[in-house]
């Protein structure tokens, strides 16, 4: 039996799916995870390098939609949800069956062990919508790029949600400008941090590099 917490969900989601709410209104990235302890790694933190949600909301101007009835101003928006393919595969299910009549354009799944079967279910349930799966772990890279012919996925190397997001957003910018011109300047703005760096690096010397960029006892 469906407890109530993961009925309820499966629950609003159809009903989501039945409303008529204008596209620029909906999320336009659904991010889902097999489990909360994903979220360093998805959305970034904890001791983990920057994820999606950085890419999103730091980088490129995004807003979390929390609520699909109530749109932040923010023109682009993502939402957040774990399922777990495995313990909650009617939640997986519901998520990927009504993302297109949510009005999400694309998905990025992530999950990680060995059984890493949220975003090859996702891209098989969710189709055609694309899906952009991320290995959580090393060991996840197979099950989640390990489909059959016919059965689509994109994916990115283990732990990378931040490329995910990109790429998520690189789809997108086909239909929109405006995320097109965002892309541009994030791209803009690590060419110039890369310059900075080489000619501190350079013109430092690599022990004045280190006195300025590394803390004091990592020297
Ligand atoms: N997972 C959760 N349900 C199915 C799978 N494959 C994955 C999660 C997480 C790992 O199992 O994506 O990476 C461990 O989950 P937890 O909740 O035990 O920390």
């Amino acid at each position: 039996m469906t407890p109530d917490s993961v009925q309820s969900l499966v629950d609003q989601l159809h009903e989501e799916g039945e409303m008529d709410i204008p596209d620029a209104e909906t999320p336009d990235i659904g991010i889902v995870m097999g489990s909360d302890s994903d979220l360093p790694t998805m959305a970034g933190g904890k001791g983990k390098r920057p994820g999606a949600y950085e890419a999103l909301a730091t980088e490129l101007d995004f807003a979390e939609q929390t609520d699909y009835t109530d749109a932040p101003d923010a023109r682009f928006t993502f939402e957040t949800f774990v399922c777990s393919a495995h313990r909650t595969p009617d939640l997986m299910y519901a998520d990927a069956e009504t993302a297109e009549a949510r009005g999400l354009d694309v998905i990025i799944a992530g999950a990680g062990g060995k059984s890493a079967d949220l975003p090859n279910m996702t891209a098989s349930i969710a189709y055609p919508l694309p899906v952009i799966g991320v290995p959580v772990q090393e060991k996840s890279v197979d099950s989640v790029i390990g489909m059959p012919q016919g059965a689509p996925i994109t994916a990115v190397d283990a732990g990378k949600s931040f490329n995910a997001a990109l790429t998520a957003v690189q789809m997108l910018s086909r239909e929109h400008d405006e995320l097109r011109d965002r892309l541009v300047d994030y791209h803009q703005s690590l060419q110039t941090e890369v310059g900075a760096v080489s000619r501190d690096l350079h013109e430092l010397g690599t022990p004045g590099f280190k006195a300025q960029y590394w803390d004091t006892d990592e020297q």
